[in-house]
Formats: C-alpha cells, sequence, structure tokens
C-alpha cells in the first residue's frame, strides 16, 4: 500500500525550519479549513514561545564524542574547542560548577549552526527569561542544533545530536552578558 504523501519523514520531522514549514504546507493541503488554522496557529505558537527544535538528536549514551564542560563563576567555559567528524553525534555535558545564585550567574550551552552571529544570536534572547534567554525570532530559532536550559550552581545537563556536516560550529552561553566570554567552537572535518 502507498503511504500517504502528508505522512512525516524522519528527515521532516527534524529538518530545519524551512522545510518545516514546507512539510506544514503539504500536510495542510488535505485538511480542512478549520484544521488548517489550528495547525498554522500551532505552528506560530511554537515558534513565538522559541521551543526548540533540535536539528537532529542523539542518544548520549552511543554518542561518537562525549565531552565534558564546565562553566564558573568567572563566566568561564573549560573547554572552547572541540573536534568531531562530519556525520558523527557529540553529546556535551554542562556542569555548572560555579557557587553563584543562577540569577546571578546562571549558564547554558547552545550549539549554533556554522556561520550564526553569535553577538545577534545572544543578544536577540536577552529578554526571555522565562525562555531559557534563547531568541524567539523564528529567523534565529532556526539557527540552533542543541541547547541546555539555564544551570544553576551544582546543575548539570547533557545534550545530544548529530552533525550532518562539516564546518566550525559556534557554541555559546545566552545569560545576559556571557556571550562575549563564554563562548567555544565545535570544528567538524
Ligand atoms: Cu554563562
Amino acid at each position: 500500500m502507498r503511504s500517504p504523501d502528508y505522512l512525516l519523514t524522519s528527515s521532516d520531522a527534524f529538518g530545519s525550519l524551512p522545510e518545516r514549514f514546507t512539510c506544514a504546507q503539504r500536510i495542510t493541503a488535505h485538511l480542512p479549513a478549520d484544521m488548517k488554522k489550528l495547525l498554522l496557529t500551532l505552528t506560530a505558537v511554537a515558534l513565538a514561545t522559541g521551543i526548540t527544535l533540535a536539528a537532529e538528536k542523539a542518544d548520549p549514551a552511543t554518542a561518537d564524542v562525549k565531552v565534558t564542560i564546565s562553566g564558573n563563576d568567572l563566566m568561564k567555559y573549560d573547554k572552547t574547542e572541540i573536534t568531531a567528524k562530519a556525520g558523527q553525534t557529540i553529546a556535551i555535558t554542562l556542569k555548572n560548577i560555579g557557587a553563584l545564585p543562577k540569577e546571578a550567574m546562571g549558564h547554558n550551552l547552545v550549539v549554533l549552526k556554522p556561520g550564526t552571529d553569535i553577538t545577534k544570536f545572544a543578544i536577540g534572547g536577552i529578554a526571555n527569561k522565562a525562555g531559557g534567554f534563547l531568541p524567539t525570532d523564528a529567523a534565529l530559532v532556526a539557527q540552533i542544533v542543541a541547547n541546555t536550559k539555564i544551570l544553576g550552581p551544582k546543575e548539570e545537563e547533557t545534550i545530544a545530536f548529530k552533525v550532518g556536516s562539516a564546518g566550525d560550529y559556534p557554541y555559546v552561553c545566552t545569560f545576559p552578558g556571557h556571550f562575549g566570554v563564554m563562548k567555544g567552537v565545535i570544528k567538524v572535518k
């Protein structure tokens, strides 16, 4: 039996934003008007609230490259360069090893697509405290490969994702004021 053309393929589900829009449009072509409205509303809400739609998620347990990065009260990551090969999966555990309260010195780690302007990205998230200081602008959200939430002292979180193609993937802490010094790069060959 031929499967309907509006079924999501895995590449649709994890694709970039423009691909998802295309996919949504394809789905809506088959639905009644009310449903179309609802779908469009849901899409808009997802974008407006900055829900993170990771490029391609991976299982941290089986990741090809596993790295632990700490963030401290001096606004520093202890690792600023990671290397990997195209097609590999990477697991990054961010540990906040500081003692200052989360409100004053929280940290996250946001991996971005190659070529992203991290200053523009981080500034775009400054006002979004409720959303972990991530931008809400759709074009900036589309640059996110993976991200942790904002971590307080002694907290940690692991993210895992696949780097499909070669390039320099920047990572940055978007806690207000940190992006200038709290950043690094994943060099994918
Ligand atoms: Cu930080």
